[in-house]
């Protein structure tokens, strides 16, 4: 860790106003100025913006080191684009383009914004988690030698107040406590407003003793210098002051001096215990907005005075719009200036008017050259670093062997022969699951490679030599992460694994194991997890309803639909294990691809007879999302179209009806997601000139164009019924679109209609006349 410079103090002030000025008018300029097209809001948020730029001045030009990595929050993205145009890294045009298509983005966005961005935000409470799971990452990748001491860093989450309600933060905390996490600091924007209204008074007393808890320090920057000499020498006053509720402060900074001054009166007697006439109305409004959040001094010291590698929690009290006409209104959150009050504050900071994109403006004198020469030294990155891909090649993955198996136990089987045969691949390979690493058939990978711990953790079990078929000591070198129950935080830890070549320039290929069903519990970090390009293979098991007897709460309906909607993430959903080790092979492949994506398999516990190949004409179907198991016959007038674990019941359907039914083919869809895509790129592509049918065209095109399609998936039957859209066939659609009753596999099937009699009752609706 870099020990911090001394730093001109004067300068940083400066700099503090010039991100104040800068965010606000790039904010005034997208909405007031820019042209507007539609007549759409555009918006912006200046008061998120001003709470927090003496805290990023602070850290962007005195404290951060050059390894270190910020999350910030949302709504100050305009404060880190005026840095990164004060470093000379971002543009004139992408800031007069703020909000605007290929300008700057309104919430810092690592793939869409030009500048280095560590952590996308947005999604509040998401990019303060991400930090933490990041530092695991560094300490996982520093355990396994991939990582020098030099190149280490801290991680950093500027967090609006309002966010700490967002329940993944108090996830996250806990499961970073267990594994014993470090180099963190996340400073709070204590503004002590939300979007709505003021925040709650008494809940922010209990979040200190939570990060507590956690093993964290927490400091609390409450006063700037000048405050907190006024309440150190005024007794009564500081009793006073810090008794006023939230709302009743954010009302008195908005209405200023001479509310100060009735109010003391009214509370502390006409004296106001000795002090208001050392103060007119103007310095009593300086005095008490001189909050810890916007003393550079203060700020400093604070940062200076955490330098160990303790999570640390710094609550900075601010004022929401500081400096701004509605500084402390409860409605300022998406407030804007108007155009008077913007050149009133254009006005108050010197900046002359047609000279406000300057960077330096109003910067005279002896002043200039200090800025000039803090901006300089400011060692944090000017430009994006190059994203790695590339690293492994990926071996073949052989199919495991087995007439009868299923998707999960092959899953299980292809980790540990890769593991075993050893190699790049399977040294950076980390797995990772929230306490389901055994039920997901992830243990015998785990006894092989080990649990990850920092701090080596014997297993009691193995050492008293009780028979367990899980060895769970844990130490450095292991390559699986074991998680508590929150898939929340699973999705994120594989955000952070996902981003390991970009973050720090070494590749992982990170591997998350669920219940499908729970895919929906932590859905928005999938969803955050994708919209950064992070690269993962998620295995979700057992799924649908053929998990059977295990339990009704457990089926799981609607992924392979969320999925369809999913940018990032390819699903597969396989039925044999050949399929399933061709399916990893190329999700690897895709992990280290510059053109890649995270991949998503939907497995089973159901064991079904294999079938034999005659060749491997099969499998780059299987990869681009659908192939024929039975061919269809010239012209046919229906099919048979099945994904994943119910192909035994499609195959004997198949084999009942393929007499009475000349030519009817069987069509295993492997990826209804693919074959979306697909469908729906080739129509673009033929506007534009080319003349390819996508895959899914070209399979469906075998049959004849009045040919029916009985569909059939362990899902809700959208999944595939949308099939009958692409040449304008007929289906009759088979799935689940009720859940929670158990059972017996041959009584769930009977009772959602997934067995044979459903699709031989489907091809007769078909090609029956009514
Ligand atoms: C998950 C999520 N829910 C809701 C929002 C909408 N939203 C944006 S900012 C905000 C309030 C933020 O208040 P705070 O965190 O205190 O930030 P401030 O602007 O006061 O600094 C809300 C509700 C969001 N961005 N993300
Ligand atoms: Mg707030």
């Amino acid at each position: 860790m870099l020990k911090p410079v001394t730093t001109d103090i004067e300068a940083l002030k400066i700099l503090d106003e010039r991100l104040r000025w800068l965010s606000a008018w790039t904010i005034h300029h997208a909405n007031h100025i820019r042209e507007s097209a539609d007549g759409l809001k555009v918006g912006g948020h200046q008061a998120s913006c001003a709470s927090m730029t003496a805290i990023m001045a602070a850290l962007y030009f005195h404290a951060l080191g050059e390894n270190d990595r910020v999350a910030v929050k949302p709504h100050a993205g305009p404060v880190l684009h005026a840095i990164h145009y004060l470093l000379g890294s971002q543009s004139r045009e992408a800031l007069e383009n703020f909000r605007g298509f290929g300008g700057a983005q309104s919430y810092p966005s690592r793939t869409k914004d030009k500048i280095p961005v560590d952590f996308s935000t947005g999604s509040v409470g998401l990019g303060v988690a991400i930090t933490l799971f990041a530092s695991l990452v560094q300490d996982y990748l520093s355990a396994h030698g991939r990582m020098e001491e030099k190149d280490r860093g801290r991680f950093i989450a500027l967090i609006g107040d309002a966010e700490l309600d967002e329940g993944n933060i108090y996830e996250a905390i806990i499961e970073g406590a267990k594994h014993d996490v470090l180099n963190l600091w996340w400073i709070i924007d204590y503004n002590r407003q939300s979007l709505d209204a003021t925040s709650a008074d008494r809940m922010f007393e209990r979040f200190d003793e939570i990060f507590q808890s956690c093993g964290w320090r927490v400091v609390e920057v409450r006063y700037g210098k000048k405050l907190a000499a006024a309440l150190d020498k005024h007794a009564a006053l500081k009793g006073w002051f810090e008794q006023l509720s939230n709302a009743e402060l954010s009302a008195l900074h908005y209405q200023g001096g001479a509310a100060w001054r009735k109010r003391t009166e009214a509370d502390l007697g006409k004296e106001g215990g000795g002090f208001l006439k050392d103060h007119d109305d103007a310095g009593l409004a300086s005095l008490f907005t001189d909050l810890g959040g916007h003393c550079m001094e203060t700020l400093v010291e604070a940062f200076d005075a955490a330098q160990d590698d303790v999570p640390t929690l710094f609550i900075a009290w601010t004022i929401k719009g500081y400096g701004l006409p509605f500084a402390g209104h409860k409605d300022n959150h998406a407030g804007l200036m108007n155009p008077t009050q913007m050149a009133a504050l254009r006005e108050s900071m010197g900046v002359r008017e047609g000279h406000e994109w300057e960077r330096l403006e109003s910067v005279g004198g002896n002043a200039r050259g200090a800025v000039e020469a803090l901006i300089e030294r400011s060692r944090i990155a000017r430009s994006k670093r190059r994203r790695s891909f590339g690293t492994v090649d990926v071996p073949a993955i052989p199919a495991p062997a087995g007439e009868e198996q299923s998707t999960q136990a092959a899953f299980g089987r292809i980790l540990l022969d890769l593991s075993k045969a050893g190699g790049e691949l399977a040294d950076r390979i980390v797995t990772t699951s929230p306490d389901v690493t055994v039920s997901t058939n992830l243990g015998a990978w785990v006894n092989q490679r080990g649990l990850f711990r920092r701090s080596e953790i014997a297993d009691v079990f193995a050492k008293e030599k009780i028979a367990s078929a899980q060895k769970w000591g844990a130490n450095n070198n292991g390559q699986h992460i074991e998680l508590g129950i929150a898939e929340s935080n699973l999705f994120i830890m594989l955000a952070a694994a996902g981003l390991s070549g970009d973050l720090f320039g070494e590749r992982l290929f990170p591997i998350g194991t669920l219940y499908d069903p729970f895919i929906a519990r932590g859905l928005d970090s999938l969803n955050y997890a994708c919209y950064q390009d992070a690269r993962f293979l998620l295995v979700a098991t057992p799924s649908g309803i053929t998990l059977g007897p295990e339990g009704g709460a457990h089926q799981s309906i609607n992924p392979p639909l969320i999925a369809l909607g999913q940018p990032g993430l390819r699903h597969y959903e396989p039925a044999y294990a050949d399929e399933l080790a061709a399916m990893m092979e190329e999700s690897f492949r895709l992990i280290d691809d510059p053109k890649g994506e995270s991949t998503y398999l939907r497995l089973s516990t159901r064991s079904i007879d294999q079938v034999e190949r005659a060749d491997d004409g099969w499998r780059e179907g299987a990869l681009a999302g659908g192939y024929w198991l039975r061919e269809p016959g010239a012209h046919s007038e229906a099919a048979i179209v099945a994904m994943g674990t119910v192909m035994p019941e499609a195959l004997a359907a198949w084999v009942e009806l393929s007499d009475d039914v000349p030519g009817l083919g069987l069509l295993s869809v492997t990826s209804p997601d693919l074959l979306h895509r697909g469908w729906t790129a080739a129509q673009a592509a033929r506007w534009a000139g080319a003349r390819n049918a996508s895959h899914v065209e070209q399979l469906l095109s075998r049959l004849s164009p009045t040919a029916g399609l009985v569909t059939i998936a362990d899902a809700a039957p959208a999944s595939l019924s949308w099939l009958g859209g692409v040449l304008g066939q007929r289906v009759a659609p088979l799935g689940v679109e009720k859940f929670g009753q158990t059972g017996s596999l041959a009584d769930l099937y009977a009772a959602y209609r997934l067995d044979g009699n459903a699709i031989t009752e489907g091809v007769a609706e078909l090609l029956l006349p009514a």
